[in-house]
């Protein structure tokens, strides 16, 4: 029986050992009544981290999202993102539900987007339009190939959103893979972020949580909205233990990760196989029926998504190892003919 490898997302991971161990000895109390000392740490934690005032934890990176976009715009406000970004490809619609607004897409290269087109999108005030609010950036970029928008990239699109009177969004549900890509901080990355998003539940390996920060004055509304949604968690601290140790422990490791992408990568194309070469811990293969070989790969024991008819998307992370990048690539190679 081949090995299975698990390469759907880095969602898939359960807590490690010594993660459980924390997420056992945490403090709690009832987060709602801000008596939970777990949450407490978690959200000055991530805050710090990320150069902001305030943080607040919250179940998923939906969520986050989303609480971000309604605490930043009113209905009928424009929200400008990449033509990738996650709030308009998966989160079932929620910010024309939860907040209102329209969403007005902008290509990007690898779903990295160009300040140049940002400014261009950005339409003047006029009775017609729906008045730009937001820019939404995501970094890495998901469905561009966990692709890193550069820290100089990051400073130049949350400068074209302020001139034109925006506030600037970051997804960063993968921000920790772009962190150990180019060896910045992360707040190298969030410095010019009106409000920032955070996963630790992908890359980094906790079971559950992510995380909105921004000013003191954006949390206190966030809290509100998080509460609305029914976001508010009691006992959380025994998800925040996972997260704070997430945070002390998995961020390195991700070097890791982004090493097996390049030698799963290099494998499949020296099978002849047509990808772009991973940045982070993506690969996106080009293939004439994506789906079709998802199935194949299945009956392999390798499980891999398609995400579009002709691109399916391979992901690493804390639970898999090189004997499985071994056999994933054996893998391929027995579909391949
Ligand atoms: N992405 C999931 C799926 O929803 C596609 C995945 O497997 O990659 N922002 C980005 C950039 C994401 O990739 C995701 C999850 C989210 C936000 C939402 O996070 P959750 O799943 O916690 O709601």
């Amino acid at each position: 029986m081949p090995l299975t490898v698990d390469l759907r997302s880095d969602t898939l991971t359960r807590p490690t050992p010594e993660m459980r161990a924390a997420m056992f000895a945490a403090e709690l109390g009832d987060d709602v009544f801000g008596e939970d000392p777990t949450v407490n740490l978690l959200e000055a934690k991530v805050a710090a981290l990320l150069g902001k005032e305030a943080g607040l934890f919250v179940p998923s990176g939906t969520m986050a999202n989303q609480i971000a976009i309604r605490c930043t715009t009113q209905p009928g406000d424009e929200v400008i993102l990449e033509s990738g970004a996650h709030p308009f490809h998966y989160e079932a619609g929620g910010a024309a539900v939860i907040s209102g607004v329209t969403l007005r897409l902008v290509p990007g290269n690898r779903g990295v987007l160009d300040p140049d087109m940002v400014r261009d999108a950005v339409r003047p005030p006029n009775v017609h339009h729906a008045p730009a609010r937001l820019l939404s950036v995501e970094n890495t970029a998901n469905r561009g190939g966990g692709t890193v928008t550069p820290v100089a990239t990051c400073a130049a699109l949350t400068e074209v959103a302020h001139q034109a009177g925006l506030l600037a969004h970051l997804d960063g549900a993968r921000l920790w893979n772009a962190t150990v890509a180019v060896g910045a901080p992360p707040s190298a990355f969030t410095a010019g972020f009106d409000v920032v998003s955070v996963c630790f539940s992908k890359g980094l390996g906790a079971p559950v949580g992510s995380a909105v920060v921004g000013s003191a004055r954006l949390i206190e509304h966030a809290r509100r909205v998080r509460k609305m949604l029914g976001g508010g968690m009691r006992q959380a601290g025994v998800l925040a233990g996972a997260c704070v140790y997430a945070l002390d422990h998995h961020i390195g490791r991700l070097a890791e990760d982004h090493r097996r992408a390049r030698t799963l990568w290099e494998g499949l194309t020296e099978l002849g196989f047509s990808a772009s070469a991973p940045e982070t811990n993506m690969i996106y293969v080009e293939v004439p029926d994506a789906p079709k070989l998802a199935s194949r790969l299945g009956q392999e024991g390798v499980r891999a998504i398609a995400l579009a008819w002709a691109r399916l998307r391979l992901v690493t992370h804390l639970d898999v190892d090189d004997a499985q990048i071994a056999a994933a690539i054996a893998a391929f190679g027995r579909v391949r003919g």
